[in-house]
Parts: structure tokens; sequence; C-alpha cells
């Protein structure tokens, strides 16, 4: 996985509410290209285990639970320095706390829910981006 990519999940809640249209024209418009994506409703052992990090966090079963709420989408996306240019598109965790401008601000419900994913480091990316992708799938590699 060449650093220049990154994953990023469109979570259940702003799928479900329709919003993954304006959310890829506005990581499009931040300059991101879209090299893979799929729509897909996680099984809770997909969720535990791609939240595996996060297992014994107090808010770990309710992650579980809303990543398997509804349909979301996993997307591969490119950019000059993917995992940081994405981290800073997406904003805070928490929507209260993230800048304007970024997608959680504009389209996050709460900390919980969300809006979307972000890979937070090149090896994440990669274990994440395999997680979702056959290699073959990901155009130019
Ligand atoms: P990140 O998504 O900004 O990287 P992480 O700390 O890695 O944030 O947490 C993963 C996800 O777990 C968050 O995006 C959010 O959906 C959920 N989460 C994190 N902290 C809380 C919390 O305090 N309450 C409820 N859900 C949380
Ligand atoms: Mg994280």
């Amino acid at each position: 996985m060449p650093s220049n990519r990154t994953l990023t999940i469109i979570k259940p809640d702003a799928f479900g509410a329709g919003k993954a249209g304006k959310i890829i024209a506005h990581l499009e418009q931040g300059g991101f290209r879209l090299v893979a994506a799929r729509v897909m409703q996680l099984s809770g052992a997909q969720a535990g285990e791609f939240y595996a990090i996060h297992k014994g966090r107090p808010f770990y079963s309710e992650l579980v639970e809303f990543m398997t709420s509804g349909e979301c989408m996993p997307m591969i996306l490119e950019k000059d320095g993917a995992v940081a240019a994405l981290r800073e598109a997406i904003g805070a965790t928490d929507p209260a706390e993230a800048d304007a401008g970024t997608v959680r601000k504009l389209y996050a419900e709460s900390k919980g829910r969300n809006a979307i994913h972000a890979s937070d480091s090149d090896e994440n990316a990669e274990r994440e981006s395999r997680f979702f992708f056959a290699e073959s799938e990901a155009i130019r590699g």
C-alpha cells in the first residue's frame, strides 16, 4: 500500500441518511481520488475485528453495535500524504470539537455516530484496506 493511499468508511449513520454522495463530493473537491469502493453491512465479527484495537474501551460494544446497524461504504482514497490529509479533512472524533468545514462538523451527529472513519497511520491504512479489498480490486494496483 503506497503511503499516498488511505482507507475510509462512510459509517451507517451517514450512509443511511443518504449523505454518501455529498461526502464523496466533498472529499473529491478536497483532492482525494476514489481508488476502490463497496457498499456492505458489517457482521458483528467483522466490526469487532476491524475495531479490535478498541476492545476493552467503554464504548467498544456501542461502536460494534453502531457499525453493524446498517450499510456502510468502505473506500480507498488517494492523495499525497493521504493519511494525514484525510484525518484533517474529517475533523475531530467528536463533531462538537471538529473544525468548520470538516466532514464530521458538516455531517456527524455525535462522538459515536460520527459519519466517517479514517485510518490513523500508513500501517493501519494498509491493514484496513486489505480488510475490505483484495489487492486486485484497487485500481492501478
Ligand atoms: P477516530 O474515529 O477519530 O479515529 P477513535 O478514538 O479511533 O476515533 O474511536 C473510534 C470510533 O469509536 C470513533 O470514530 C467513534 O465512532 C467511536 N467512539 C470513540 N470514542 C467514543 C466515545 O467516547 N463514545 C462513543 N463512541 C466513541
Ligand atoms: Mg481511530
